[in-house]
């Protein structure tokens, strides 16, 4: 491997910037950084924060390389940043689809870290990015709220045609205006990010439409542009709203505090967090999520003048330790089990003072527990919500009383959606999709493939939400049938029970049993046991959790494939703690890796399963 010497080296279009040229402090990580331009000011912003966050850690060197908005160029970039002897990638992919295969060939060399924009599959080891359909609800809302009853019309500035952020910021615009029947949007225009292209549109349009009340657009430097072109023509009264929230000179949030813009809507670019779980990756930190959707906060003047846009303060004095309040379901599976002794033991480790509650699968009773949290003012909350319903009260409470709650594992909704703060866990829609793939892909093209469906605790974001993943990619085999589904609560025993019940309505007519989590396989195996048949031969047996008995049934034949939902969250949960208590902002959303195993890689994986 030719390692990068730590002087400053120019590889052709890649320049290395060796970030304090100090020759004494050995280079311990050559991060390479591939761009996919850096004339825009928000990807300016990114390589800037890149850079000084690498600079707090001596022995890191970076290799940048700027695509110039092209794919091709691109896709060479980071061939020759891996020749170069990197030890991580970061990218930001121009172009989702065409650098996909590019960024799997890299991840099969290097760690990978997509910035902004993802690729195709999960061929990587971390996505970072805006949620960029909230970014378009939040715009959508608030344009609604301000034009009020009376309503208006709105035109709509849009980045480049076709990339994701314009996609999605369109698509939460419309749907959040969908609630807002007097809003129109009288037009759209493409300005590719760019505020001259954006005045000089605009200044066409303004000559036909004159009667426009707002203008939202997807950056700030195009809301920039748009405003221009109205002063050009002397029009009044117009309201702006753009995107980026980014500082210095004409900036969001310089536009803001001049007038220009009403509110301009913060699209972090992840470039510090990118660098910080680069080493976490190098220095082989456990726990790394496989994505991590960044907060987007408002800001308009009153926030300003409140000193929004200045970094927040420490939360938790460093003189005190940090006090988290969790309230667990239950003990109902193994996946249960571990994930309580992650939280506990990452706890322990991480100097946090836990007040650990354990709700034995009541709701109420966590609820309870979340009250006794506010009374006794803990920093955080945290809690895995039994069910997805009934906590707006509670979380209501909390929110007054200053405390945030993040929801680990499970999902809580609210109608207000601030009550959470951040969502940690797996995508269980995924995990769905994935048990679905798998038996698909073993059974092939059938003719009426009768599938029994065991579900976890009804109205649990997993059991509604791998239900949903499952159904999705079995409605595109039309030879597979869902014969049967009941609620087994994601516990053994109730799951034998059930399975039992379908296998003396369908005898030997069921083909496969696809299990919310592996407990009720497990149940469900025996139950086919007891019934004459062969679990994994005669019914193929298909779950989910990767639990160690169900490496342990998979090895002995008896179940078929365990998708992978990790409980260990325990140290993710305790990062997003003490990064609240130092007044860093939240992730919206931070997603866990998860793998597949079917049934002959299960002997190989077993000794490295920590649950
Ligand atoms: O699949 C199951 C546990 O919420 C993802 O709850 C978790 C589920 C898991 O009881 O075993």
């Amino acid at each position: 491997m030719i390692r990068v010497a730590a002087a400053l080296v120019v590889l052709g279009s890649l320049a290395a910037c060796s970030l304090t040229p100090d020759r004494q402090t050995p280079v311990r990580f050559v991060i390479g950084v591939s761009h996919a331009n850096l004339t825009e000011p928000w990807r300016i912003t990114m390589n800037s924060e890149i850079q000084d966050e690498a600079a707090l850690f001596p022995g890191v060197r970076l290799v940048v390389a700027d695509a110039a908005d092209s794919a091709a160029r691109q896709v060479s970039d980071v061939q020759r940043l891996l020749d170069s002897g990197i030890d991580l990638l970061i990218i930001s992919p121009t172009d989702s689809r065409a650098l996909t295969p590019a960024v799997a060939r890299a991840h099969h060399r290097v760690p990978v870290i997509l910035l902004d924009r993802a690729v195709e599959g999960y061929d990587y080891n971390l996505f970072l990015g805006p949620d960029n359909q909230r970014i378009g609800h939040l715009m959508g809302a608030y344009v609604a709220q301000a034009l009020g009853p009376r309503g208006g019309t709105v035109i709509e500035v849009e980045g480049r045609s076709g990339s994701p952020p314009v996609v999605d910021r369109s698509q939460g615009f419309r749907e959040s205006l969908a609630n807002a029947p007097g809003v129109a949007i009288g037009g759209v225009v493409v300005a590719d990010w760019l505020r001259d292209r954006a005045q000089d549109a605009m200044g066409q349009l303004f000559a036909t439409h004159p009667r426009v009340d707002f203008v939202v657009a997807q950056n700030d430097a195009m809301a920039l542009g748009a405003y221009r072109a109205a002063a050009d023509r002397g029009l009044t009264g117009l309201r702006f709203v753009g995107v980026d929230g980014l500082p210095g000179p004409d900036g969001g949030i310089d536009l803001v505090a001049r007038g220009v813009l009403d509110a301009t809507f913060q699209c972090p670019t992840g470039g510090r967090e990118a660098v910080d779980y680069a080493l976490d990756i190098l220095n082989r930190e456990p726990g790394i999520p496989k994505k991590i959707f960044l907060r987007t906060r408002i800001i308009t003047r009153p926030e300003l003048l409140d000193g929004a846009a200045l970094p927040a303060p420490r939360v938790v004095p460093a003189s005190r330790r940090i006090v988290l309040g969790y309230a667990q379901t239950g003990r109902e599976s193994q996946w249960r089990e571990a994930n309580t002794e992650s939280i506990q033991a990452a706890a322990r480790e991480s100097g946090i003072d836990l007040l650990f509650r354990d709700a034995d699968q009541k709701q109420e009773n966590q609820i309870k527990a979340l009250r006794e949290f506010i009374a006794r003012k803990v920093d955080v909350i945290a809690l895995s919500p039994l069910v997805e319903t009934g906590w707006d009260d509670v979380m209501a409470e909390a929110k007054a009383a200053g405390i945030p709650v993040i929801v680990s594992d499970r999902t809580a909704r609210t109608r207000d959606d601030s009550l959470v703060t951040t969502i940690l866990g797996g995508d269980f829609v995924e995990e769905g999709r994935r048990a679905a793939r798998w038996l698909t892909d073993k059974a092939g093209e059938v003719k009426d493939f009768a599938v029994v469906e065991l579900r976890g605790t009804e109205g649990s974001t997993p059991a509604i939400d791998r239900a949903a993943g499952f159904r999705e990619v079995l409605a595109a085999h039309p030879g597979y049938r869902i014969i049967d589904s009941a609620d087994g609560d994601f516990q053994k025993d109730q799951g034998k029970k059930v399975m039992a019940g379908f296998l003396r309505r369908w005898g030997t007519g069921i083909k496969a049993v696809f299990a919310h989590n592996d407990d009720m396989a497990l149940g469900a195996v025996e139950a086919i046991q007891e019934a004459g048949l062969r679990p994994g031969i005669d019914v193929m047996v298909v779950s989910i959790d990767g639990v160690r008995a169900a490496f342990e049934a998979m090895i002995a034949g008896k179940l078929n494939c365990s998708v992978e939902c990790s409980p260990l969250l325990g140290p993710q949960l305790m990062k997003a703690v003490k990064d609240y208590a130092l007044g860093k902002e939240l992730p919206v959303r931070i997603v866990t890796e998860e793998g597949v195993y079917p049934q002959e890689t299960a002997q190989a994986a077993l000794g490295g399963r920590k649950y």
